[in-house]
This record gives structure tokens, C-alpha cells and sequence, in this order.
């Protein structure tokens, strides 16, 4: 039984340091600041981390903690909704004494001494949860900053509650996490506040982005364009899913120019696409993946993939 497992590592542990994924989003810092804050709840004397690069948007969920290279001495170290090692934020990662992987993504990298592997959970918070609620007799604690965390992380990796991932066990999960008196509203406000420069380059994609055929589209976005919206990259990719409401459309894909690479964000609503990511080495969901091109002659290429997927 995995989560057994789980909880009598972190009994067995006096140090555990948490990681997760580079270009965090809200179920990235969720289930790790979930899970560290439920273990130091439940065993003060403990010393708990959350490392990793801090994304300046997410600040207002957790901030990551100063850990030098010692500390991985004879350390547990659990990683947080990550697929794959290359993706894991601050890759000291390998330092510790024994490492667990927890996570809702394929299990293509099946790393770590141990790994829990759920694809049927919405977000690896609600695995966070789920893991909580199996230790709840033993002395598990989930105090109400944990439990705003984790509902930050299930709302965010399920569109609030509109992706297929969303379960009746999601819904469950969250009706008991909202108990928590914790502020909705401006966890939302927080979460969902746009930059006006976003709101400006979201209105450049609805007028420029282009229907191919067979219900792809594309919208390519050049670095000249992000200096001209004095927006990064990662802020650009956010907002892939705008297109999921136009009437047709069966998967698009979002070409982000940055300085060494450009980045692909592939959305789908029904023919799987992480087949194509991995073509272009990236990866991830079956209707929400990621790759890289390096040059825009590629771009062609992967919208005739998209293209033959969404024919099938
Ligand atoms: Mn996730």
C-alpha cells in the first residue's frame, strides 16, 4: 500500500525537503506547500522544506525556503506533481537520503524509490488530500493555510472544476477542503487577477489567432511581441486555454518565441495529443501537453499532426 509507505517515511524522517516542477502553476505550489505544512503540523519537531525557483505570481500561496546542499544529508525528499527529473525545480534533488515521487501526470519516468501515480486524480493536490485523509486516525494534521493550498491546487488544474479530470471525488475532496475557513473570494481574486498587459495580449490572440481546418488552430507569439506587451513567456503561456469556447475548434496549439527555444502549448477537447508532444520533446496530459521547436519552420509540422489526430 503506497500512502502506507509514504507515511512511514515521513514518520522515519527528521528532514524532508519538497520539490516540484519548473514554470510552477497553482497545483505545483499547492501540493507541495499542502504537504509541508500538513507533515509540520503533524510532527512539530520535524524540519520541513519546500525548495524550487519562486514564481513571482504565485508568491501569495508559499514561499520557498533557503535550504544549503548539507541539508540534503540524510534528508527525505518528496517531488510534487512532476512527470519527469529534467522538470524537477532545483535539481539537488537527487541529494537526499530517499526520494519519493508524487504524482497525477503519465508515469513515463518512474523515478524515486518510490513513487504514488494517480492519473485518474484531477491534481496532485487532491492526492495531497486523499493522503491526508488515509493518515487522519493516525495523527495526520491539516491545518486551514494546507487546506487553502490544496484547493488552490485542485481549482487550478481543473479550470474551477471544468476539466474531464474533475471528479465526484474532486468535488468531495473540495466541499470538505472549503469547511476550512480560509477566504475563497480572495484566493480567487488572487488567482485569477489579470496584469493589464495580459488582458491587452489576451486580446491580440482573439483577433489573430488562426482556424487551420479540421478544427485546429494556431496563434504563434514572437519575442517581439512579448517586449511588446513587456510580458514573459510563462505569463504568455496562461493563457492557452482562452480558445476553448470557440464553436468547432478540436485542439490548437500556442507558439511561444523565447530566447532559445520556441515553446508549444497544445489544448485539445477530445483527440489526445501528448503523442505529438513527446514528438517534439515535451510531454504531459492527453488534452493538455507541451513540446519545443526551434525554429518557425517547424510550425507546419505540428499543426499537420494536430491535424491527423483530430481527422481519426
Ligand atoms: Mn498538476
Amino acid at each position: 500500500m503506497t500512502k502506507d509507505e509514504i507515511l512511514l517515511k515521513i514518520r522515519e524522517y527528521e528532514k524532508i525537503i519538497i520539490h516540484r516542477h519548473i514554470r510552477p502553476d497553482p497545483d505545483a505550489y499547492g501540493s507541495q506547500g499542502g504537504l509541508a505544512k500538513i507533515i509540520q503540523e503533524s510532527f512539530p519537531a520535524k524540519q520541513v522544506f519546500t525548495v524550487g525557483d519562486n514564481e513571482e505570481t504565485l508568491l501569495f500561496l508559499n514561499t520557498m525556503d533557503e535550504v544549503p546542499d548539507e541539508m540534503y544529508e540524510g534528508a527525505l525528499v518528496i517531488v510534487c506533481d512532476t512527470a519527469n527529473q529534467e522538470r524537477i525545480s532545483d535539481q539537488r534533488y537527487k541529494k537526499g537520503d530517499y526520494l519519493i515521487k508524487i504524482d497525477h501526470h503519465p508515469n513515463e519516468d518512474p523515478y524515486g524509490d518510490l513513487y504514488w501515480v494517480d492519473t485518474g486524480a484531477s491534481s496532485t493536490s487532491e492526492m495531497i488530500y486523499e493522503l491526508y485523509l488515509f493518515g487522519k486516525s493516525n495523527g495526520l494534521k491539516l491545518t486551514t493555510e494546507a487546506a487553502e493550498l490544496l484547493y488552490a491546487g485542485i481549482v487550478g488544474d481543473t479550470g474551477r472544476f471544468l476539466y474531464p479530470s474533475t471528479t465526484d471525488k474532486t468535488f468531495s475532496y473540495a466541499s470538505e477542503l472549503v469547511k476550512y475557513p480560509f477566504s475563497r473570494n480572495e484566493l480567487y481574486d488572487k488567482m485569477y487577477e489579470m496584469k493589464p498587459n495580459m488582458v491587452k495580449l489576451k486580446g491580440y490572440i482573439y483577433q489573430n489567432f488562426e482556424i487551420i481546418g479540421n478544427g485546429v488552430a494556431k496563434v504563434l507569439i514572437s519575442k517581439e511581441m512579448l517586449a511588446k506587451y513587456q510580458l514573459r513567456a510563462a505569463e504568455a503561456s496562461l493563457l492557452v486555454s482562452s480558445l476553448g469556447n470557440i464553436a468547432g475548434l478540436k485542439a490548437w496549439a500556442f507558439f511561444i518565441e523565447e530566447e532559445d527555444q520556441i515553446r508549444v502549448r497544445l489544448r485539445s477537447k477530445g483527440p489526445v495529443i501528448n503523442g505529438i508532444a513527446k514528438k517534439y520533446e515535451g510531454g504531459g496530459h492527453p488534452l493538455a501537453a507541451g513540446a519545443s521547436i526551434y525554429s518557425w519552420d517547424t510550425v507546419d509540422s505540428v499543426i499537420a499532426d494536430l491535424e491527423a489526430v483530430c481527422t481519426e
